[in-house]
């Protein structure tokens, strides 16, 4: 009998990765199984997750704001960006969370569009993860339809002021700094606001059944007063923080793909060594059918997340591309860990097992950073022109 591959043996896909962004994938992979998997299951049961300490372990290991250059961040590939998220999130989405959010968002929003000011001063210690960053575009009323937000910022003396509520914001209530999306007079403006600014207030929401092992807030501007210099100079309309989104909707096309390969690799380990009615599980046809499928949806995934990191990193990635992405990687995502569950059987529910811990968190990614209906008409608005949303 030939020796048993890995799904992603059968794809080939180490073949198709760098030299260079496979030891990046081969750290963080380490990392994570050393330092985050022994502990995840007690911050997921507890809902507890110790946010500054990772914050700092994660900027040691590099990958915060890692595919950014200067200002202390690695200047990575993206790809390498993706495999390394592919790496976290195979222990838990809420711990891939933290890295998107951090890089992909608060960092990305200043560099992108930042001043030299704000770049120096907040880029080197959120890339050392001394300084934690949140993102703050969704409102109680308003997520799929960010052009409707209600919070405003208006001028006031040469200052700007603000009022308003953000809803749903990951690390919103353990933050040192918020990027705060508004109407203007004008247009959608984005602002640094420290956290300790008087006006800002924030809480956790409690009760979350899907990504436990994160921390995710809402929080109140009630008169928060700025200098200027705090407005990000050249992001102007919807356009800067959907710039942003797009840095972390591309983490995430990799990043699933973590927790649906854990998932069916334990499935499959679990399979060869349970025996049922004198054999295996894994030797009956009905297991190895369910497999196979999974496998291949799996790879495919994989591929079509290979061929978004070429064209990212060439410089030719378009929008709808990751929504192309995004959309496929959850839903296959979804379907593998929602399938390997029952093969675990009664271990399948429990915190010793990864598939219903990864099943609960997709429901977050599946949401967040665009449903899969708003991703759905982007493509359809990429195909014929007509937009859909409204
Ligand atoms: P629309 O008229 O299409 O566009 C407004 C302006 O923005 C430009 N634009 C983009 N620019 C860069 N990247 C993109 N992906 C862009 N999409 C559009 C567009 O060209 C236009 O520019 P201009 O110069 O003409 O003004 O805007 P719309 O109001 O019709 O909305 C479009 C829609 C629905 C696709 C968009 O609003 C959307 O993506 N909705 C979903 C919202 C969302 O994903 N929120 C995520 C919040 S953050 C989060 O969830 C973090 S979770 C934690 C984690 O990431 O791990
Ligand atoms: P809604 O917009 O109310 O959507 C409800 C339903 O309507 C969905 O099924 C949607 O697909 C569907 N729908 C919407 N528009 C259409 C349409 N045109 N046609 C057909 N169906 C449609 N936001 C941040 O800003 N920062 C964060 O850090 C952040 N972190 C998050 C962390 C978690 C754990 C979660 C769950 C959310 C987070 N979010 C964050 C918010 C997230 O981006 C929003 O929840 C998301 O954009 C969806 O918005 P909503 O929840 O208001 O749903």
């Amino acid at each position: 009998m030939p020796s048993p591959q890995t799904p992603f043996d059968l794809f080939g896909i180490d073949g198709v990765i760098s030299e260079t962004d496979a030891a990046v994938q081969d750290a963080v992979r380490k990392f994570a199984e050393a330092k985050l998997r022994p502990r995840v299951a007690e911050w997921y049961e507890s809902g507890e997750v110790p946010v500054r300490e990772l914050a700092a372990q994660l900027g040691e290991l590099g990958v915060l704001g890692m595919h950014l250059d200067g200002y202390g961040c690695q200047g990575a590939s993206a790809t390498a960006y993706g495999l390394a998220c592919l790496e976290l999130e195979a222990v838990d989405s809420g711990l891939r969370t933290l890295v998107s959010v951090q890089g992909s968002l608060a960092m990305y929003a200043i560099w992108k569009w930042g001043s030299s000011e704000q770049k120096s001063t907040w880029l080197p210690p959120m890339a050392r993860g001394t300084a934690i960053g949140c993102f703050g575009l969704t409102e109680p009323e308003f997520g799929s339809d960010p052009a409707g937000m209600r919070t405003f910022a208006r001028r006031d003396n040469g200052d700007w002021v603000l009022n308003g509520t953000k809803k749903w914001i990951t690390n919103g209530s353990v933050a040192d700094v918020a990027i705060v999306w508004a109407h203007t007079d004008d247009a959608i403006r984005g602002f640094v606001v420290p956290t300790d600014t008087p006006g800002f207030s924030a809480v956790s929401i409690p009760g979350k059944l899907s990504l436990r092992a994160s921390v995710t807030s809402e929080f109140v501007l009630d008169d928060v007063r700025l200098p200027d210099s705090a407005v990000l100079p050249t992001a102007i309309g919807l356009g800067g923080p959907l710039a942003c989104l797009n840095e972390a909707r591309f983490g995430i096309v990799f990043g699933v793909i973590g927790a649906a390969r854990d998932s069916l690799e334990t499935t499959i380990a679990y399979t060869m060594a349970r025996e049922i009615f004198g054999k295996p599980l894994a030797a009956y046809q009905a297991t190895q059918l369910k497999l196979s499928n999974m496998t291949l949806k799996l790879g495919t995934a994989m591929l079509l997340a290979l061929q978004l990191g070429r064209l990212k990193d060439s410089g030719k990635l378009r929008p709808e591309q990751i929504s192309l992405g995004k959309l496929n990687s959850v839903r296959e995502a979804i379907d593998i860990v929602r399938e390997c569950r029952p093969i675990l059987g009664a271990n399948g529910i429990t915190l010793d097992y990864s598939a219903l811990r990864h099943a609960c968190n997709l429901e977050s990614v599946m949401t967040y950073e665009g449903t899969a209906e708003i991703h759905q008409l982007t493509i359809g608005r990429a195909l014929t022109g007509q937009q859909a949303f409204r």
